[in-house]
């Protein structure tokens, strides 16, 4: 049956392309793979799409789920020394998955890190 998520969740905030490597699940260290993503940002959480928006939009009716990352609890950090790349930064969730982002564009990286960080730091802290 249907369930009908809080307001909040459908609020989407920011969303785009960047590029993205996840490097660790649950703690487990993963080979770093980087792919572009078309990332979703809403009050909670994170959504990586590994399709393009259009293919994204026209999947949600076959039920293909994105990576969800929740927000709560979670890390964001500049990562220099994670990657030979300019302009990554990590995001490090509650339950120990790691995930790298990345964009050439400097604007477009800062304005994501400072959209990521006001999100998390708006979550109640316990
Ligand atoms: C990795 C690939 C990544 C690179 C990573 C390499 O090799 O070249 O792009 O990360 O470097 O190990 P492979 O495809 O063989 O797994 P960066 O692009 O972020 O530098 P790393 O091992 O130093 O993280």
């Amino acid at each position: 049956k249907d369930v009908i998520p809080p307001l909040e969740q459908l609020m989407v905030e920011k969303e785009g392309y960047l590029q993205k490597a996840k490097i660790a699940d649950g703690g487990k260290k993963l080979r770093k793979n980087w792919s572009t993503s078309w990332i979703v940002l809403s009050s909670r959480k994170i959504e990586f799409y590994k399709e393009s928006k259009q293919q994204a939009l026209s999947n949600m009716k076959t039920g293909n789920k994105p990576e969800s990352v929740d927000l709560y609890g979670a890390h964001i950090e500049w990562a220099k020394e994670k990657s030979s790349r300019k302009n990554v930064f990590q995001i490090t969730t509650l339950s120990g998955n790691e995930f790298l982002l990345q964009s050439d564009i400097d604007f477009i990286i800062l304005d994501w890190f400072h959209a990521i960080k006001n999100a998390i730091d708006r979550l109640p802290k316990d």
